[in-house]
């Protein structure tokens, strides 16, 4: 198939990248582009040349998919070197997303003209990558370092009007782009004289190195050792102390080093995984979401006040129900607070939190919902209270209205069971804070409509949402395989561990917090309610609610915090109470390695991640990465539970299982049997592609 298309405007040849989804430079692509402006130079008949591209991108960036396997030639470099040498005028005209190579394939170009809505960025940084077409080297020489390095080094892309005045783009057209692109290349060609962005050094003052580098101090220090970032100040310091070819040269050389580097193998992981929860077994493109252009939300606390926020940034009306008008009050008055905050920070306008604000509107009572396209319930979380509620709704809500329970852990069937639309009852799980977190997970319980889960995910993709379609089960995917950590960091208490050894541990591999941490920020007697529900003990844990250590709410819990200190300090009378409870048990304590913290901790999660796949909870091992990853910021350079399994290898998994179980009596630490199959057949977590098709 031919990737570029080729048209003619009078003397211009207009060439056209159409490689769908969103032309990616895939090797065809790469080689039909370096033909086409091959051969426009070598055609007397044509002046200059445009590049233009069809469907929803200029272009996404080199094709993700092609890397780490040998490289194709021509490779990106070489067809940037075709164009930016070309004996003719080339100009790019940029719409939807130039991203990555996209935007080197612009900065190559001798002009760019740019639609108002284009966003244009170098964001290989997200990929554990630095640019490898000269990114580094053509962005620094257009605007200079100091402007040039911080777009690569946060990897947002920027808007068309803000590349203007960066002086990125030549011109940003609201009319006839390719028109635009035509105008400017026809007056280049007519001049005979254009710039190769690549010649061009008037920006590399020594004013503009010295912002550089106190931008590269700081980068440094916060990022630690990341060898992309490294890579990145190397490669932005080589373009004023290196000439343009050989900094070319070492720019490739560093990219290729990152390629093959273990954290970029696993963010590249993450991105595919992402798109794949897009896909969701038995929901094909033939089922419709239905519309939802207003939403309810029961409860006015801290999720319900969040998951209303959600609705109102993504400009859907959402009223907040509340049995009480004080309540009402107080949920409103926390949501502006939030707002205020980041007017204050600079992330909002007044105006946006002003027309923000306006789509929130509180109710008292469930007949408010009455015309919502969807409700979201957040109230207690207590099964009588969710059948009590969705019951009167059942009466209330609109025909095909969305009923969704952001409950994280009850039965939905029991929920649906109360209503005479079950097919409308699912779960929606949101993540706290509810306006932060990415992560939603759609819980799908056997009877729900094909188009009601649908409306979920295209609903969680317009919130800004990573959607994750789970089945229905006690905690779901997440909070299942949380309490696995849980009841395992307890018994490292138990067995000689202390929580500051285990929380270094969780942090030393790279989750912001650890444990015991995450415990007391959360409230410690949130899980002893549970605990005491389900009528299970957890012997320290237990006894710290007992002994009213709450967590930081209660100035302690695992750790002190004194004064309101958000990071806790040891206790000596919380280790003296652990040495006591170990003892009890008849347990001589050892000491433990900040590698054994980490098996004993995630083994049982993997452990559970296979049982959940076997039972068809998830739909595969990248869905319940994707969870880990957007709901409790597992670090993403690790991939998520599931690939980390892979790497460490599924037979070390199982042997350090079974030692466990061994060791401790519980049988439910013995490996998973789809855990034993995959081992008994040398294959690994990624051979699954689908688990649950
Ligand atoms: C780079 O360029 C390195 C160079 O400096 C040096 C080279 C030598 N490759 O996200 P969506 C697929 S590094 C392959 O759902 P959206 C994606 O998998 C690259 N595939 O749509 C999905 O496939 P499927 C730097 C790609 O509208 C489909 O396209 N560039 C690529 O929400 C739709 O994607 C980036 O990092 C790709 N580059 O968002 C940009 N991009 O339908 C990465 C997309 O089968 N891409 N696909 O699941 C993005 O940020 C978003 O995909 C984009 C579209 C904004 C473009």
């Amino acid at each position: 198939m031919q990737t570029v298309r080729l048209a003619h405007r009078g003397r211009i040849a207009i060439l056209t990248i159409d490689n769908p989804p969103v032309n990616a430079l895939s090797a065809a692509l790469r080689a039909d582009l370096a033909r086409a402006v091959g051969d426009a130079v070598a055609n007397p008949a044509i002046d200059a040349i445009v590049i233009a591209a069809s469907g929803r991108a200029f272009i996404a960036g080199a094709d993700i998919s092609e890397f780490g396997k040998p490289p194709v030639a021509p490779i990106l470099p070489e067809v940037l070197d075709v164009i930016e040498n070309a004996a003719k005028p080339v100009v790019a005209a940029i719409h939807g997303v130039a991203l990555g190579g996209g935007l080197e394939v612009a900065l190559a170009c001798h002009g760019r003209v740019a639609s108002p809505g284009a966003k244009l960025g170098l964001p290989e940084i997200k990929l554990g990558l630095i640019p490898g077409a000269g990114g580094t080297q053509r962005l620094p020489r257009l605007i200079g370092a100091a402007k040039a390095f911080p777009i690569m080094l946060g990897g947002e892309p920027i808007s068309a009007g803000k590349a203007l005045e960066l002086g990125l783009v030549d011109e940003v057209v609201s009319g006839d782009l390719v028109e635009a692109a035509v105008t400017l290349a026809s007056g280049l060609a007519a001049k005979g004289a254009w710039e190769r962005t690549g010649e061009r050094a008037v920006r590399l003052t020594q004013v503009d190195r010295e912002a550089f580098e106190a931008q590269a101090m700081n980068a440094a220090a916060k990022s630690g050792d990341l060898p992309n970032v490294k890579a990145l100040i190397a490669s932005v310091r080589n373009a004023f102390d290196l000439d343009f070819a050989q900094a070319l040269v070492a720019e490739r050389a560093l990219f290729t080093a990152l390629v093959a580097d273990d954290r970029s193998k696993a963010l590249r992981y993450v991105f595919f995984a992402e798109r794949d929860v897009a896909r969701v077994p038995g929901i094909g493109p033939e089922v419709k979401p239905r519309p939802i252009e207003s939403a309810a939300v029961i409860g006015a606390g801290t999720m319900g006040g969040g998951i209303a926020m959600c609705f109102a940034n993504a400009g859907i009306p959402v009223t907040l129900i509340e049995t009480e008008q004080a309540q009402i009050d107080n949920g409103m008055n926390r949501v502006a607070a939030i707002y205020e905050m980041s007017v204050t920070r600079g992330s909002l306008t007044p105006e946006l939190r002003d027309r923000r604000m306006a789509l929130i509107s509180g109710a008292v009572g469930l007949t408010a919902a009455a015309n919502a396209d969807i409700v979201v319930e957040a109230a207690f979380e207590e099964m009588g209270v969710k059948l009590q509620i969705f019951g009167a709704l059942d009466g209330i809500a609109k025909p095909g209205a969305i009923l969704a329970s952001n409950t994280s852990y009850l039965d939905i069937p029991t929920i649906a069971a109360v209503t005479k639309r079950p097919q409308d009852v699912i779960g929606m799980h949101f993540f706290s804070p509810a306006n932060v977190m990415k992560l939603l997970e759609v819980v799908r319980p056997a009877g729900a409509a094909p188009d009601a889960i649908a409306t979920a995910v295209t609903l969680g993709r317009t919130l800004g949402k990573v959607a994750v379609v789970v089945g229905n089960c006690f905690g779901f995917v997440g909070n299942r395989m949380l309490a696995q950590r849980t009841r395992a960091a307890e018994r490292l208490l138990i067995a000689g561990a202390l929580p500051h050894e285990v929380d270094a541990a969780v942090t030393d591999f790279g989750f912001k917090m650890g444990p015991f941490a995450m415990s007391d920020l959360a409230g410690n007697d949130i899980g002893w309610r549970t605990r005491k529900a389900l009528g299970r003990k957890a012997a320290v844990a237990d006894a710290l609610c007992e002994a009213g250590r709450f967590g930081q709410k209660t100035g302690k819990g695992y750790f002190l915090y004194p004064e309101g200190a958000r990071t806790g300090q040891r206790d000596p009378e919380v280790e003296t109470l652990i040495a006591h409870v170990s003892a009890q048990k008849g347990v001589t304590r050892r000491s433990f390695t900040a590698e054994e913290i980490v098996s004993r901790l995630m083994d049982p999660m993997v452990n559970e991640g296979a049982r959940i796949l076997e039972e068809g909870i998830a739909a595969r091992p990248g869905d319940i990465d994707v969870i880990w990853l957007n709901g409790y910021s597992w670090p993403a350079w690790r991939g998520g539970p599931m690939y980390w399994a892979d790497a460490v290898g599924l037979d070390v998994i199982v042997r350090r299982l079974e030692a466990q179980a061994t060791e401790t009596g519980d049988v439910s630490l013995q490996p998973a049997p789809l855990l034993r199959k995959l081992v008994a057949e040398g294959k690994s977590f990624s051979s699954l592609k689908d688990a649950a098709a």
